[in-house]
């Protein structure tokens, strides 16, 4: 069966020019974030692995604009970018790349494992497709208490082809709940590119087998991302059931930082640079309507940059862990509670 390719609206029906900006906003902070973490890294700042979702911030935008603070996300070992877009805070983010104690882990769990259940953020996963059934149960908890939040998934085209994908979309289908399923199709898993891995021409295709709705769109056209995102999320809310978007984009950085990149040549990553960058398309669609100027542009990025500038500097001044608190905090009960378990 052929993949729905639907068009959502290239245009904003109801957004202010103020929240388009806030669109950009968030993008290009998310960009500076991960650009200077690229160097932080670079200069063993950084611990432990780096995954960059450059190139990829039109998706998280365009959805996490859609959400309520009570609604849920779970996100993928690339989460830096739904945590922004959350409500997440760039300083205790950079101060948990740094391992530092006022990072979001207290140190502890670093890029990968970023979580804040206050803003419904249930956590990066270092876990590919780990994320799935986090996000199910959450259906479920919202399905039990009556209420009306919605969680969203984000996963990679690889992560659906792990077991998890089926176990979670199955279950969500049978009890209609309150789910989308928002693939991040970038292209590649690590060195494997999705066309070589995968059973189906569009990830979108495998919603079918689930009985339930799967679209593909441009996911580096944040405003196709914003209308796709909002006409989903607002059916599952109601209760129409779990849905699978297929938002196609390109990873512009390796697969993490460091990634020798011996699968693809610089000049696809170049055109890709030069022709699908999210943050430029979506400047140029602004200033196409007068609805931005370069003046207004310009203050944008300066506003992030001194932001993470003040991320960086925080992350710098915070204390390490204490040794002693290693082992603290990887129960969600006390272990003294509980003489009988072991650390
Ligand atoms: C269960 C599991 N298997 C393998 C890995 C190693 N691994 C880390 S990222 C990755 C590729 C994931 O690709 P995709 O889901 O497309 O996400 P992308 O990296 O493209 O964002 C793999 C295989 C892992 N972390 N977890």
């Amino acid at each position: 069966m052929p993949f729905q390719k639907r068009e959502f609206p290239n245009r904003f029906a109801e957004l202010s020019r103020e929240d388009q900006h806030g669109l950009l906003k968030t993008m290009v902070r998310i960009r500076t974030f991960e650009s200077r973490v690229e160097e932080l890294f670079l200069n063993r700042k950084v611990p432990g692995f780096v995954h960059l979702y450059i190139g990829e911030e039109a998706i998280a935008t365009g959805v996490m604009a859609n959400l309520r603070k009570s609604d849920w996300i779970t996100s993928t070992h690339r989460g830096h970018g739904h945590a922004i877009a959350k409500g997440a805070q760039t300083d205790r983010m950079m101060a948990e790349l740094y391992g530092k104690k006022t990072g979001y882990c207290k140190g502890k769990g670093g890029s990968m494992h970023i979580a804040d259940f206050t803003i419904g953020m249930l956590g990066a996963n270092g876990v590919v497709g780990g994320g799935f059934n986090i996000a199910v149960g959450a259906g479920i908890s919202a399905m039990i208490k009556k209420t009306d939040q919605v969680a969203v998934s984000f996963f990679g085209d690889g992560a659906s082809n792990r077991g998890t994908f089926h176990e979670a979309l199955n279950l969500a289908s049978i009890w209609k709940l309150p789910v989308i399923f928002i693939n991040e199709n970038n292209q590649f898993a690590s060195t494997t590119p999705t066309s070589y891995a995968t059973s189906v021409a569009r990830i979108s295709d495998r919603a079918k087998g689930y009985g339930m709705e799967g679209y593909t769109i441009d996911g580096n056209n944040v405003v196709e991302v914003y209308n796709a995102a909002a006409e989903l999320i607002r059916g599952t809310r109601k209760g129409d059931g779990p849905v699978l978007l297929e938002c196609i984009t390109y990873r512009i950085k390796g697969h993490y930082v460091g990634d020798p990149e011996r699968y693809r040549s610089k000049k696809e990553v170049q055109k890709q640079v030069i022709e699908n960058d999210p943050i430029t398309r979506f400047i140029d669609y602004l200033k196409e309507r007068k609805l931005i100027d370069d003046k207004e542009v310009e203050k944008i990025r300066r506003e992030a940059s001194s932001e993470i500038a003040a991320s960086e500097k925080f992350a710098e001044d915070s204390p390490y862990p204490e040794p002693e608190e290693a082992c603290n905090d990887l129960f969600s009960f006390s272990p003294s509670e509980f003489p009988e378990v072991a650390l």
